[in-house]
């Protein structure tokens, strides 16, 4: 398949300002009717080439003519028009198998009920048409079928009609009001339950909630419910956004490949990011469906009123909304660890992303596979770039930016040059220079040296930085980076910053050429810096701290972020120390910092629960290259055992405080259970027996999933005696659950033990375990393969094959699934051989394969090049 670039871009030869859809429901055999309205743009005589693909044509008639067959022709992806006028109308009759779609794109069967994915390119799957962001039109949409079997037949905008046909089947029409690209088309049909509740808009307006559940799951709605009602309040008080239909509908599935879908006025949801209640999800589920409730919502103007004109601009509505979602998560819990948890996932996952194969930045300027680039870089980092502007910005700036760019483009289709201009535009302010960020891929790394001059009493900050090249750009500039600072005195107090160089609101420094010097006057003595507040960029930066720095920044540095970030940087520097084989002990300073954070009273629980964690295995494997994996997990080993004894005592006297009486979702008790977590895991650490009777009886007596999986996680990362009894107590108690044997399936991925590969082969034979549902794929392949490193990387090769089976398997059935799953594969450069050598002789089996997907074709190639 060929690449597509972002300079090839083309306004569309021509529009379609209306369509109107007959959908009449068949498993294997649905009828798609659609009427086009469609108007040459521009003086061409170009024919009018339509998207489709897996389609049966069935009838194509123009202005009401049946168009002979010399005049159209069909291939695998496209339908050619030619010899038409400037403005007509184009009727089509195809049909289509949902059955048989398992790629879960375009109109598919989840457990029975019809169901639709549209983005990037799904809509083509169901019948021809300009599928591309820049095609805005009214959708009108009438569902055929059997009531009894679909008692609910959704689609966008709002309920017009509802009849019954002579033929016993009902007919129901919906309209949606705003123009909208057809990815945002969706269609639901199924036997749902029905959550209803209302939101009074800022303006009076009542809006109707419903949302739609698997019969029997009504009490596991309420949190999304209540998290949707928040959504709402937030936008409108942070950015003066109203929701603007009558009807707001969620519906969960069982079989979806992400988490969510923001189609207009009908969102369509993984149903692990919408059923909840205490028993069955932990506190990480409750979050993660307050965020990805929040962030569909939130697309409703930054993403649908706003799109984008084609997907390379895919970061200025998911980079945009990432970042109001992550807002919106702060504001709800106020807590410093939301921001720590964010950073954590740019450092695991990005980093690695901007190292590797798959480099690209935020607008990517080549694809061949669109899913492909729903990537961390894409919405992560492009939430970063967003959070940037706002820190340059201050709130006030950025929510003027945001206002001009809704004055200036509601109901467009624009690109993320129009998004920075009307943030320059309202502001007065140049950003010319920070778009690099959208043009540049890879991890800019600042370094920065110091120097203390106790006769001038000036402190003198030198700030270099480079960008290493990536596997698409070799040549890389200087970029704007704003480094939010503090400066510190021995026991840790803030001084002031009296500096001649600008610092924007917040002591935020800008840091835009190459090397640059910044000096503090009236400093008594030498400081200790903040250099990275809050992770202002997404950058490295290395400073050499001393050990002693580290430390009292981890205690007392006035930044949740710098606290944690000084914690694992002195913990990182002892794993590598051990691993090179260069100390064979951490110093008892640093073991002693620990325990002073344990003890420390005055540190909320949330953030101790983060302190005392040690950094993970892929955070770590992106602070170096070649990386030997056993070395580097024998040290992890190894600081563990030497901390843990120091760590117990603390640890058992906290743990047992922490238990509480009673459940509840408030943020103080969700600090509890994590503290409690990190205590638990210390103990197992240090005493495997006193852990084992912990857990046995945590498991036993909480009658909460997040104590109960912690439990579990526990016995299991620790191989206890009570792990068998109590992972087939859970299997025994939710087998018929799904969602909640996910827990239980990623758990057996990640066990760490010689009987790993045998219980796989057991874990794959159970009944609710499937390849095709991509939860269930994803708890099992991704718990091996991205967390059971030992014997992923095992010696002789045999876990990379294990994941290269399962890729091979899923290529046919879910392309976009296979290529996500890969991705610890594609990172073979990263390791020493034997390992990098196994890992790459894997990705040249799979590059093989006849018939490989277009997505694995792009993922591997690029890995091999
Ligand atoms: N905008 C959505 C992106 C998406 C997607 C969702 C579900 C299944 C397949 C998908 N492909 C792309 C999700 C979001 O960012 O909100
Ligand atoms: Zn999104």
């Amino acid at each position: 398949a060929k690449a597509k670039l972002l300079s090839d871009y083309q306004a569309p030869d021509f529009t379609i300002d209306q369509i109107e859809l007959t959908i009449e429901l068949d498993a294997e055999n649905t009828k798609v009717t659609s009427t086009l309205r469609v108007q040459r743009q521009g003086k061409h005589d170009r024919p009018l080439i339509l998207d489709g693909e897996q389609l049966q044509l069935q009838s194509l008639h123009i202005d009401g003519q049946a168009v002979p067959q010399q005049q159209y022709h069909q291939t695998d992806s496209t339908l050619t028009i030619s010899d038409i006028g400037d403005e007509l109308t184009v009727d089509i009759v195809v049909t289509i198998n949902p059955a048989a779609n398992t790629s879960l794109e375009g109109l598919y069967l989840s457990d029975g009920a019809f169901c639709t994915q549209c983005e990037a390119e799904g809509f083509r799957k169901i019948t021809y048409y300009l599928d591309r962001p820049d095609v805005l039109a009214r959708f009108t949409t009438k569902i055929i079928g059997d009531v009894e079997q679909f008692p609910f037949m959704l689609s966008n905008g709002n309920q017009i009609a509802k009849q019954q046909l002579a033929d016993g089947r009902t007919a129901v029409t919906w309209q949606d009001p705003f123009p909208k690209p057809c990815y945002l088309f969706a269609l639901v049909a199924g036997d749902f339950d029905l959550l209803e509740d209302s939101f009074t808009t800022m303006s009076g307006r009542d809006v109707c909630l419903q949302l739609f559940v698997d019969k029997g799951n009504l009490d596991r709605a309420d949190y999304a419910m209540e998290s949707l009602k928040n959504s709402m309040a937030w936008d409108e008080k942070v950015y003066g956004l109203e929701y603007d239909l009558d009807i707001y509908m969620v519906v969960a599935v069982d079989f979806f490949n992400m988490g969510a879908m923001e189609n207009k006025g009908l969102n369509v949801f993984n149903s692990k990011y919408v059923l909840a209640n205490p028993s069955s999800a932990t506190d990480q589920d409750f979050n993660g469906i307050e965020s990805v409730i929040g962030h569909e919502y939130f697309h409703n103007w930054t993403g649908n009123r706003v799109t984008c004109r084609d997907w390379f601009q895919l970061s200025l509505k998911e980079g945009l909304t990432v970042f109001r979602d992550q807002c919106f998560s702060e504001d709800m819990t106020g807590s410093a660890v939301n921001r720590i948890d964010d950073v954590a996932i740019i450092r695991s996952h990005q980093f690695a992303e901007d190292a590797g194969p798959m480099a690209h930045p935020i607008r990517p300027q080549s694809v061949i596979e669109m899913n492909n680039f729903y990537t961390v870089t894409v919405y992560n980092k492009g939430a970063e770039v967003i959070r940037m502007m706002h820190t340059l910005l201050g709130a006030d700036g950025f929510r003027r930016g945001m206002d001009l760019y809704f004055e200036r483009h509601d109901g467009q289709a624009v690109t993320c040059d129009d998004f920075v201009a009307a943030m320059e535009d309202a502001n007065s302010f140049d950003l010319s220079h920070f778009k690099t960020w959208y043009q540049q891929a890879g991890t800019p790394e600042v370094t920065v040296t110091d120097h203390y001059d106790a006769d001038s009493q000036t402190y003198t900050l030198e700030f270099s930085q480079q960008t290493p090249a990536t596997a698409d750009q070799a040549d890389k500039k200087a970029t704007h980076v704003p480094l939010r600072l503090g400066l510190y005195d021995s026991d840790g107090a803030a001084l002031p910053l009296n500096t001649d160089s600008p610092l924007t609101d917040g002591n935020v420094y800008s840091l835009i050429t190459d090397t640059d010097t910044l000096v503090f006057n009236g400093v008594a003595s030498h400081p200790t810096p903040a250099l990275l507040k809050g992770f202002s960029a997404p950058i490295k930066l290395s400073y050499d701290y001393s050990d002693e720095q580290l430390l009292t920044l981890s205690q007392h540095c006035d930044d949740g972020f710098t606290r944690w970030d000084a914690m694992q940087t002195l913990l990182a520097r002892y794993i590598w120390g051990i691993a090179d084989g260069v100390i064979n002990e951490v110093p008892t300073q640093v073991i002693a910092g620990l325990v002073a954070i344990s003890q420390n009273q005055h540190i909320d629980d949330a953030l101790k629960a983060r302190l005392l964690q040690l950094p993970t295995v892929n955070g770590l494997l992106n602070q170096r290259e070649q990386i030997d994996i056993h070395a580097l997990l024998d040290a992890l080993e190894t600081i563990r055992q030497q901390v843990a004894p120091a760590l117990h005592q603390t640890c058992t006297s906290l743990y047992s405080e922490l238990q509480q009486s009673q459940y509840s979702l408030d943020a103080a008790s969700i600090a509890k259970r994590s503290l409690s977590a990190s205590c638990l895991s210390w103990i197992a650490e240090a005493n495997g027996q006193q852990a084992d009777q912990l857990c046995q009886s945590l498991y036993d007596s909480s009658d909460n999933m997040t104590e109960q999986l912690n439990a579990l996680t526990i016995a299991n990362r620790f191989d206890l005696p009570c792990r068998s009894s109590l992972m087939d107590q859970f299997e025994q108690r939710w087998q018929d659950d799904g969602l909640v044997m996910d827990k239980w399936l990623n758990l057996q991925g990640c066990w760490n033990s010689e009987q790993c590969f045998d219980n796989l082969k057991t874990v794959e034979a159970k009944p609710f375990f499937k390849l095709t549902n991509p939860n269930r794929a994803r708890s099992l392949i991704a718990g091996f393969a991205a967390m059971n490193y030992r014997y992923f990387h095992a010696e002789d090769g045999s876990g990379y094959q294990w994941l290269s089976q399962k890729i091979q398997n899923l290529n046919s059935i879910n392309p976009q699934i296979a290529a996500r799953l890969i991705n610890p594969l594609t990172q073979w450069r990263k390791f020493t051989a034997p390992q990098s050598i196994q890992m790459k002789a894997c990705l040249e089996q799979i590059y093989q394969l006849k018939d490989l997907s277009k997505d694995l074709h792009e993922i591997v190639g690029k890995s091999l090049e």
